[in-house]
């Protein structure tokens, strides 16, 4: 994809971005029908399902031969992420959309071939925009993001995870990880995986860690997080691959090795 290609695409996907949220603000106080999925706390909306039908329409009527990953189940069933892919989650913290009404946010990447080439997040109430062109930046709003600060101590971060990490899982030896919050400077769970990639390109949080996102979570964060000099793998520092669940570690390269030595692959299971 060369820039031209990019930068109109881009600008068809944050006005589709912005008036999908624009929609979702008028309509935040309308009465909910909410269902369960995998479980009794895995929620969804006719929200989702509504924000999802508008991009999933809209692509495949402007780019027919463009491919949809998306979450509830109007996007592709893909073999190969061959050609343009949009990878779309419609309402990224849907807990926090139901409960809080806000704290939620708009996820879309556009990959060529494999490759992270457009990534926006929206934090729907806030009408906070994070986005990123592969090569040309990121930005908050119309701002760029500076690239993340290389004088960042291990013992000065704060980590975006959540309590499931320092209860009994199967990932990772809790006691590894119960030092490893007693040894960074603090943590912080905002409920929404794309908002915390946010988090992490702009430096307000240093790292995130989460045990099994699926590619919608995580395809624009990866983007936005790379144009600020951000490093994501999985929690144990292997490749991601954007056709499975993965578990994620995004965060500032000067604290990554440290984290991947010293506790997760120190206490995988
Ligand atoms: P979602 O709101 O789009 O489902 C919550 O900690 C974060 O994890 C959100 O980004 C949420 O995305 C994601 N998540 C992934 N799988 C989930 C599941 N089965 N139940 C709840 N949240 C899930
Ligand atoms: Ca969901
Ligand atoms: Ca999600
Ligand atoms: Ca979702």
């Amino acid at each position: 994809m060369n820039q031209e290609q990019r930068q109109a695409i881009y600008q068809q996907a944050k006005d589709w971005v912005l008036e999908a949220g624009k929609t979702i603000r008028f309509k935040i106080n309308d009465p909910l029908t909410i269902s369960t999925k995998s479980n009794p706390n895995d929620l969804v909306t006719t929200m989702d399902r509504d924000t999802e039908y508008f991009f999933t329409s809209n692509i495949k009527q402007t780019y027919p031969d463009h491919a949809i990953v998306s979450e509830e189940g109007y996007g592709d069933e893909l073999e190969s992420l061959d050609g343009t892919v949009w990878i779309i989650d419609p309402i990224d913290g849907t807990m926090n959309f139901v409960h809080q009404k806000r704290n939620f946010a708009i996820s879309v990447g556009v990959y060529q071939d494999g490759i992270g080439e457009i990534g926006l997040i929206y934090d729907v109430m806030a009408d906070v925009l994070f986005s990123a062109k592969r090569g040309e930046g990121a930005f908050k709003n119309e701002s760029p993001l500076p690239q993340l600060s290389e004088n960042k101590s291990f013992y000065e971060s704060i980590l975006g995870l959540n309590h499931f990490w320092l209860c009994d899982n199967r990932l990772v030896d809790e006691k590894v990880m119960q030092s490893l919050v007693k040894t960074v400077r603090g943590t912080r769970t905002y409920g929404s995986a794309a908002l915390e990639f946010a988090g992490v390109a702009e430096g307000i949080i240093d790292g995130y860690m989460t045990m099994d996102l699926a590619p919608w979570d995580i395809a624009a964060g990866i983007v936005i997080v790379n144009e600020t000099g951000g490093k994501t793998t999985n929690a144990f520092g292997e490749p991601i691959n954007m056709l499975q669940q993965n578990s994620v570690m995004t965060c500032n390269p000067v604290i990554y090795e440290q984290l991947i030595e010293e506790y997760t692959k120190k206490g995988r299971k």
